[in-house]
């Protein structure tokens, strides 16, 4: 089978080349995947104009070759960045990028200093990262199945909502159903908070048993086919209070209207600002403690960032999250949030769970 990752290192070559380097080093799994195939949670990936050469590890020599072609794969000897740049210093004088983001002090020292003196490193940020927020057909698909298999897994978690039921029951009994599901694993560590505890919007599961009359917020994702989806949805045990299906409407809508500002081309900024701006209209805004959204990728978190002030345009076949919430200490929050792909003209909504407000 034609494997994607031939091109890729075309296309980053090509971008080295405009910014003057000779090479790229690239350290982060999910980088060095995306070039490579190679699945191994050690190694580095040094490319350049005319190569590419991954140093790694014993333990992933095997695995290295099953999963990659037309790259050379060298073993360290010792630890992995001094034989990094044993590797460069014998290919001689040349400018090397490196991602700050990425990279330790510790480790661009010793970088350094085994590289030699010929060698001149150059920060060149979020190279491979801009390639990787513009998806492939493939990887749209891939992301569409992972995104589905989300949402089952959610509305089963939903059906298991009873009075009693433990915050660390449903996380576990959620990342099981995953991995029955054919996932990797979760792409995060899901979030299951029950009453005044869905105020946090980053909740960790506890021994907390559910009550009547409370908020559940659920927050999933699992990773398939190495692409991760991202899913939460806000259910209220028992008939809701008016302020509660107040506070959902006002999410509902400004999540629906940040879905409706997304499209290649429009600022990031300006779709945080359109589910911003419902919010504020509903006096809601100062409840609204984080950004609308986030890149979706190999990663969970990756670019393009939706939060306040991105001058940053959105690209067709971006996947991103719009996921606004509020959020009232002593009470609970609400928080809707969907998979998103960046069309010319609109999106494509890939998470496919009714928004509505459940009442159980
Ligand atoms: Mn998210």
């Amino acid at each position: 089978m034609r494997t994607p990752f031939a091109e890729r290192q075309r296309t980053l070559r090509k971008e080295l080349a405009a910014v003057n380097l000779d090479s790229l080093l690239l350290t982060d799994p999910a980088n060095v995947y995306y070039l490579t195939g190679f699945t191994g949670e050690t190694g580095a990936l040094l490319l350049s104009l005319t190569g590419c050469t991954l140093v790694t590890d014993g333990r992933f020599k095997v695995q290295a070759r099953e999963e990659t072609s037309g790259i050379h794969i060298l073993l360290q000897k010792g630890a992995l960045f001094p034989s990094v740049g044993e590797v460069l210093r014998a290919a001689g004088r040349q400018s090397v990028g490196f991602d700050p983001n990425r990279l330790t002090v510790a480790q661009l020292l010793t970088l350094r200093k085994s590289s030699g003196a010929r060698c001149r490193w150059k920060a060149t940020p979020g190279l491979t990262e801009h390639l990787r927020a513009r998806k492939d057909a493939r990887e749209i698909a891939q992301m569409r199945k992972a995104a589905i298999l989300a949402g089952k897994v959610l509305e089963r978690a939903i059906r298991l909502l009873k009075p009693g039921v433990q915050e660390l029951e449903i996380a576990g009994e959620t990342e099981y159903q995953m991995r029955r599901r054919g996932a990797s694993g979760p792409s995060f560590e899901t979030i299951v908070a029950f009453g005044e505890r869905s105020a946090l919007p980053h909740a960790r599961p506890t021994a907390k048993r559910l009550r009547k009359n409370e908020l559940v917020v659920l927050d999933l994702g699992a990773i398939l086919g190495h692409y991760c989806s991202d899913i939460t949805r806000t259910v209220f045990v028992g008939r809701a209070p008016k302020r509660i299906r107040r506070w959902y409407g006002a999410v509902l809508e400004a999540q629906s209207a940040a879905i409706a500002a997304v499209k290649a081309g429009a600022l990031c900024g300006h779709v945080d600002a359109a589910a911003r701006g419902v919010l504020a209209r509903h006096r809601l805004d100062g409840h609204f403690v984080h950004s609308t959204g986030h890149g979706l990728g190999l990663e969970v978190h990756e670019d393009p960032r939706i939060a306040r002030g991105q001058r940053r345009r959105l690209e067709p076949n971006n996947v991103i999250t719009i996921e606004p919430g509020v959020y009232f200490a002593g009470v609970g929050g609400i928080r809707i949030e969907d998979d998103v792909v960046v069309e010319a003209d609109g999106s494509e909504v890939i998470t496919r769970v009714p928004r509505d407000l459940i009442e159980l």
